[in-house]
């Protein structure tokens, strides 16, 4: 390794040391948190199954970045090497539209085997799998409506489909040895105030009790429900709305899927585990970086990553979270969007671990706020980066910018081809 990296790691131990906080034993919990990088930042949201179909539901890829993968093998290609790239063994997140497959199947035929590739792929690896139903960029969820329309036939169409990806999801657990969390996001919802707002909910909760009727093994997967504030063209009512979800999870005993983007432009999610978590066994996040809207930006080193790091490291939060990634930026190399978004979110959760927090909670306690502010404050400015730095080396990833040189080499020898 690196002597300056070496070096500066055992100086930043040090000043760490001072305040009780033993690194070592802080870089051996962080090497196994796994986040959840979803597979649809590499082609933009398109999918495999239904070639030239338009993004629907309310959500917007905008850029035409060259490279975006084209067929499984390349999306597993490029995951391959944003993975090389970020420190630690992790998750991959499918959405149903990515199956691997010749065969011509709609959303509600799909089994196991239509995904068998990526379950194969994902073993070798020593990658665990996600999953979710898409249910939109469909004919079938033209009019914005899935699990809550009104039509019997269409409604019936999407239960199937999220039934069969529940045993999609169970394959991937017991192939895999770890559990697949799938995540139920349905942007049902209308342009202008509805009259009835009831009425879909109504039927929303029976879709969802019917798709769960069937009981899965915990061990295999874990059902989510994911909640949503607007999207376009859903501005003024979205279905599966937070009360909605909240309501749903916890009387179900599903985890509840807060996304960064999905809240009131000043209402943060941060705020919110600490909450969930005291009558929720599990959580699953979507971190995200929304930009005046839901606008899934990359995720950058923001306050409220900071924040959502903090709480999940200083409430013990962690062994109940699922952390999966949600964002799509088709204006700048698909695979550096991983890796600034996967790194961030790691280094975050260093950075929160990185601090004096029995020490902090008990200066809290006392009621010495000055303390409390000031070594706050002071810790932000304390060496993580060396830390980050030798936890990269350590784990044979590359330190700082060097991964950007790899992705512009991959670049030219492999996007620029396609
Ligand atoms: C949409 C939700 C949802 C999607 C993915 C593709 O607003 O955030 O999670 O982004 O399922
Ligand atoms: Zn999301």
């Amino acid at each position: 390794m690196d002597q300056t990296v070496t070096n500066t790691y055992n100086e930043a131990k040090k000043l760490y040391a001072a305040h009780g906080i033993n690194v070592d034993e802080v870089l051996e919990k962080l090497s196994q948190i796994k986040i959840s990088l979803h597979c649809w930042q590499g082609d933009d949201v398109r999918g495999f199954l239904f070639k030239d179909k338009e993004l629907s539901g309310g959500i917007a890829v905008t850029g035409s970045y060259p490279g975006r993968a084209g067929t499984p093998d390349e999306l597993r290609k490029d995951l391959e090497k944003a993975l090389s790239l970020i420190p630690g063994k992790h998750k991959v997140n499918l959405h149903a539209i990515y199956a691997d497959t010749d065969e011509k199947v709609d959303l509600d035929e799909l089994e196991p085997k239509h995904f068998q590739g990526w379950v194969d792929w994902a073993k070798d690896q020593g990658l665990g799998l996600d999953f979710n139903p898409t249910c939109f960029s469909h004919p079938k969820a033209a009019d914005g409506f899935t699990l809550s329309h009104s039509d019997e036939e269409i409604r019936r169409f999407w239960i199937t489909h999220c039934k069969a990806s529940r045993k999609i999801a169970e394959h991937f657990g017991r192939e895999l040895g770890q559990p697949c969390v799938t995540n139920f996001w349905v942007p049902d919802g209308y342009k202008d105030t509805p009259v009835d707002r009831l009425s879909p909910r109504v039927r929303l909760k029976e879709s969802l009790d019917e798709i769960f009727s069937e009981e899965i093994d915990p061990q295999y997967n874990i059902d989510a429900v994911e909640s949503k504030l607007f999207g376009i063209g859903s501005e003024s009512y979205v279905v599966g709305s937070h009360e909605f979800y909240m309501g749903y999870g916890l009387t179900r005993g599903k985890a509840i899927c807060l996304d960064a983007g999905h809240f009131h432009p000043t209402e943060v999610i941060s705020n919110k585990l600490s909450s969930i978590l005291m009558f929720s066994e599990q959580l699953l996040l979507h971190v995200s970086r929304p930009v005046r809207w839901d606008s899934d930006h990359v995720v950058t080193m923001d306050d409220e990553l900071m924040d959502i790091a903090r709480e999940l490291v200083r409430g013990d939060l962690l062994p109940r979270t699922n952390i999966g990634l949600d964002f799509f930026d088709g204006s700048i190399n698909h695979i550096a969007a991983w890796v600034i978004g996967t790194r961030n979110t790691i280094k975050a959760l260093l950075r929160a671990m990185l601090e004096p927090i029995e020490e902090l909670k008990r200066i809290e306690q006392e009621g010495d706020y000055t303390s409390r502010l000031a070594l706050v404050e002071e810790f932000k400015s304390y060496p993580f980066g060396a830390v980050w730095d030798y936890y990269c080396a350590s784990q044979g990833t590359p330190v700082r910018e060097q991964w950007l040189a790899e992705v512009k080499a991959y670049e030219q020898e492999v996007l620029l081809k396609r």
